[in-house]
């Protein structure tokens, strides 16, 4: 039997951020979604493959963007900064970039967007509270508050211009979970895949905002208001818990990193 290959469900899709990490595990796995993936980012971006656009930009860049967006029907946004860092390119690319890029959309007629946002927008609630997408926020540093804001301009947006997003306030996506947080925290690359797909084929959105975590047993958000989504995890962090315990076997109880669901992020920064 010749092997099933998925139909292309969008023209040409935009995938921002595209050269960082997972960027580059998105470009590979968004490619058969859409006839076009345009990919940006201000890194290097290498070579381009048969149904890939490169159009680097900094979103800073209101011009740039603008062309960035044009003739799109749906961007996946990572670009901006994804750590705690000094206050100056936070504002640039978190929040001047956000809304050069929200701007863009209303302009071009783009009508939905996934928007990459954080745990770290509740990252000051601690580890024995369940938070939901509808508790307030409670950020623990520059990247998270500018995270919040990005969160906003998306409601702000679908409000006023009937632009859907997604806000996915990713955990710990990485290969696998590396310390006793991220079990709690951790999204594999399928279900990052999973969910990104289901924020973007899910008929109706507004704005929308779930928390991207693996089937992870002991976690501390409840998706319930996103099931609209559709979203299912498939992996867990289980199958790793004993060597990551045997690796971290004991937890310093006064650290505010393990009182705090941002962990380490909530001592960092320029404070
Ligand atoms: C994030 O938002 C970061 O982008 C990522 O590098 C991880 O540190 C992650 O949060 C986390 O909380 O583990």
């Amino acid at each position: 039997m010749t092997p099933s290959i998925p139909t292309p469900m969008f023209g040409r899709l935009l995938l921002t951020g595209a050269a960082g990490g997972l960027g580059r595990e998105l470009r590979r796995r968004l490619a058969p979604h859409c006839r076009v993936l345009r990919l940006s980012d201000v890194a290097e971006l290498g070579a381009a493959a048969a149904n890939e656009e490169l159009v680097p930009a900094a979103l800073e860049d209101v011009a740039a963007v603008q062309a960035l967006l044009e003739g799109v029907d749906a961007v996946v946004h990572l670009g901006g900064v994804s750590t705690e860092q000094p206050w100056a390119p936070i504002l640039a690319a978190n929040i001047v970039g956000a809304y050069h890029l929200y701007e863009a959309a209303r302009v071009q007629g783009v009508r939905r967007i996934v928007f990459a946002s954080s745990n770290h927008v509740t990252g000051f609630y601690r580890q024995d509270e369940v938070v939901s997408p509808r508790d307030p926020v409670r950020p623990d540093g520059l990247y998270g508050l500018s995270k919040a804001f990005g969160e906003n301009l998306a409601q702000l947006y679908f409000d006023r211009w009937g632009i859907e997003t997604v806000s996915l306030r990713i955990g710990s996506s990485f290969p696998e979970p590396k310390d006793r947080r991220m079990l709690a925290t951790w999204l594999s690359y399928a279900d990052l895949e999973r969910l990104v797909l289901a924020a973007l084929k899910a008929p109706v959105v507004g704005h929308s905002i779930v928390y991207g975590l693996s089937d992870n047993h002991g976690s501390w958000w409840d998706n319930t208001s996103a099931r609209h989504l559709g979203y299912r995890p498939q992996d867990s962090s289980e199958p790793f818990r004993a060597e990551v315990e045997a690796r971290q076997p004991r937890l310093d109880r006064d650290d505010p990193a393990t009182i705090y669901q941002g962990g380490a992020f909530v001592r960092q920064g320029p404070f």
